[in-house]
């Protein structure tokens, strides 16, 4: 189909509308319902997901200052591969030197890149202290990867455990939950993390929090989340058929409203103790 310059611009028009108003709806995303926030994927988005712990905004800013390194790295190599195919090419250049050495140069070419990989090891180093120097609980959880759902034990508050499967008629879809992962705001939350059959992942990008739940081994890893609202992660460890359909659903409450539903989650969950579901062959579709 041959399309006119007028409607090759009202098409491209829209695209670019489209793009636009995708930035602005993430953007208001970020600020405007910062009391009740969501960490989940959004049409157009192309960087993180807003950051919803500390963790989480030391990764985007060492993320950021990379860049920045990395960009002006590439555009120095690329002017200084511009200058030699326009300077030294055999037309413009017929006669070329013939010098092998320059102590002066091979010097600096060795000690700036030197000191520019320490510039970057010490923020590095100093972000996953932070990540791994995991700091006193207030609250701990259990998360239980299983073929293919997640079981959270809350050992705190009285053992009570349950299941947390896919809501195939919830939204958002892919990633809403029957029973979702509850925990108060600004107070460090443990999740001691490990597997019951194979290998799966606990990630919620909006933490920063990604770590492998492996079968007889108990990983742990920590996020404080700053913000109320759901925060969505995915199993991050291919472990079988239905891993995509494992979602990890984190809704932060305040302090009040965590006290509330934990009384509500023992009377809940102790009559449905979340080992009835016993094999993976229980759940499979
Ligand atoms: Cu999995």
């Amino acid at each position: 189909m041959k399309m006119s310059n007028g409607q090759i611009g009202r098409r491209f028009g829209r695209r670019f509308l489209g793009l636009l108003f995708g930035f602005a709806a993430a953007a208001a995303g970020g600020s405007a319902f910062a009391e009740e926030a969501t960490g989940q994927p959004h049409a157009w988005g192309i960087d993180f997901q807003a950051a919803a712990s500390p963790v989480m905004e030391s990764i985007a800013r060492m993320h950021s200052g990379l860049l920045v390194v990395i960009s002006v790295i590439t555009l120095f190599v690329t002017a200084l591969l511009v200058i030699a195919m326009l300077r030294f090419n055999a037309r413009a250049n017929p006669v070329p030197s013939k010098t092998t050495h320059n102590t002066m140069i091979e010097v600096a070419w060795t000690i700036i890149p030197v000191l520019i990989l320490v510039g970057i090891a010490i923020p590095s180093f100093r972000l996953l202290f932070e990540q791994l120097d995991i700091p006193k609980a207030d609250l701990t959880i259990k998360a239980t990867g299983k073929q293919w759902y997640w079981s959270y034990t809350y050992p705190d508050n009285g053992k009570f455990e349950f299941d947390s499967l896919i809501a195939q008629d919830k939204q958002p879809r892919m990633l809403a939950v029957d029973n979702e992962l509850v925990v108060p705001v600004n107070k460090v939350v443990v999740v001691q993390v490990t597997g019951a059959d194979v290998i799966h992942s606990f990630g919620v990008p909006a933490f920063g929090i990604k770590i492998d739940a492996i079968p007889g081994r108990l990983n742990e890893t920590w996020f404080k989340a700053t913000k109320t609202g759901m925060f969505y992660g995915q199993c991050s460890e291919l472990c079988g058929r239905d891993h995509a359909f494992m979602p990890i659903a984190v809704r932060v409450v305040s302090d009040q409203d965590f006290t509330a539903w934990v009384e509500t989650a023992k009377k809940k969950f102790a009559s449905n103790p979340a080992n009835a579901v016993a094999s993976a062959a229980d759940v499979m579709r």
